[in-house]
């Protein structure tokens, strides 16, 4: 590697070291909420890299994070580069912020360069990809781009109550500020992530570049039964929720059986209420994440774990059903895929084709403008966990590839 390249994975590596500090579960894996005082040091580390590296810095009223470089065409659509810095809990360090660090990385390199570009580069770090915080996920791109409105916004809570107004202002950040963002004002989306799978990892080939992205349905399931005495309570005058909310989970594999191949559904969240050892639960609120690569079995899963909810109904066990999203199976940008293709062969670095099993902020952009995405190897294929790792060296290509990309993308036509 020549120097500069050193300088480019160490200053990587320095980067995902620090953003790695700012977890509420230090030594069990990345834990960063949106809003949280975690979220704040991320923020202030970003903040710093995006002036050193020249940008103008600026958030906007959902707390999303932008460093602009401008282009010499005043008012021009941006060229957007970047990923969400929120996480999962006991996630890992490098889904999200390793796009984020690309996007800042690119940003050095036309700094460095005295790159003169037409239209204006973005580098972006969203809040509130994961849904870990507040319901449904991808929230800081829908509420940019309006598909969450200000007032829908405005309206959700986390599991405390918390409003996303109240804990912006809690964490000193400012709801006022503009949120929306015109679909005119952006010329070109791209997004590193890590595969979070092995496909990568197991052809031997450092970089994917996205196709499709696949659907997904979230769901949140409220059973309802009677509290009472785990001892007292004779079991045929029990109407005991977590009893029905079980057999609810336990038939959703099925409900996935006989769909296309990549149908999965998961309930990964669970509440139990009163949560007692010896208080027959009467409140059990669970989240149902299905996805499917073709639209037609999203929706097949979706109205079967509807039914299969609904029928656990009866006895004195009540069902209630929230949608929180559905997202279409979206498709990137064919021209932008091109030209990944065209940048990562012309650099020499290997690639392939990929879709997507996770859901990214480039499926709302898709919607609004040309989106593509890159993906760098996960060790062991993965993610969501604290052993998630992936080769900085990896990541240091993909900032070659997006460099080269970005360059044309904003250069005058
Ligand atoms: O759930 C997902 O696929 C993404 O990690 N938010
Ligand atoms: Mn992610
Ligand atoms: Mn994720």
């Amino acid at each position: 590697m020549n120097g500069s390249e050193k300088s480019l994975q160490e200053r990587i590596e320095t980067h995902i070291a620090e953003l790695e500090r700012f977890t509420a579960t230090p030594g069990r894996g990345t834990t960063r909420l949106t809003y949280s005082p975690q979220d704040l040091g991320a923020r202030a580390y970003l903040k710093e890299r995006m002036r050193e590296y020249g940008l103008d810095v600026r958030e906007d009223g959902f707390g999303n994070l932008f460093g602009k470089r401008e282009g010499t065409i005043e008012g021009a659509p941006s060229v957007l580069i970047g990923s969400h810095f929120d996480s999962v809990p006991n996630g890992g360090a490098y889904d999200g912020p390793a796009g984020v660090i690309a996007g800042l990385e690119v940003a050095r390199l036309f700094a460095e360069n005295g790159t003169r570009h037409a239209y204006p580069l973005e580098v972006f770090a969203l809040i509130e990809e994961e849904g870990a915080r507040f319901p449904g996920g991808l929230m800081g791109s829908r509420a940019m781009l309006g598909v969450l409105s200000k007032e829908e916004f405005a309206r959700q809570t986390d599991k405390d109550g918390v409003t996303t107004i109240e804990a912006m202002r809690a964490a000193g950040l400012d709801p006022s500020l503009p949120g929306r963002r015109e679909q005119g004002s952006i010329k070109a989306y791209l997004e590193l992530h890590i595969e979070q799978g092995p496909l990568l990892e197991d052809s031997g080939i450092p970089v994917g570049v996205v196709d499709a992205i696949v659907g997904l349905a979230q769901v949140q399931i409220t059973v309802k039964g009677r509290a009472g005495h785990a001892g007292t309570t004779p079991m045929n005058r029990r109407s005991d929720a977590l009893v029905a909310a079980s057999r609810i989970v336990a038939q959703l594999p099925d409900a996935a059986e006989g769909e296309e191949e990549s149908t999965v559904v998961t309930v990964g969240r669970l509440n139990v209420f009163p949560n007692g050892a010896n208080v027959i639960p009467d409140r059990v609120v669970f989240t149902v994440d299905l996805r499917s690569g073709a639209e037609e079995h999203v929706r097949s899963v979706l109205a079967k774990t509807k039914e299969l909810a609904l029928a656990a109904a009866g006895d004195g066990i009540e069902v209630e059903i929230e949608d929180q999203l559905y997202i279409a199976p979206k498709r990137m940008d064919e021209s932008v895929r091109a030209l990944l293709r065209e940048k990562s062969g012309a650099l020499g670095i290997a690639h392939r084709p990929i879709s997507s099993g996770a859901g990214h902020d480039a499926m709302i952009f898709a919607d609004f403008t040309a989106a593509g995405m890159l993906f760098v190897p996960s060790r062991d294929g993965l993610s969501h966990c604290p052993e998630e790792w992936t080769d900085a060296a990896h990541i240091a290509d993909a900032v070659r590839i997006f460099h080269e990309a970005a360059r044309a993308l904003t250069e005058a036509e």
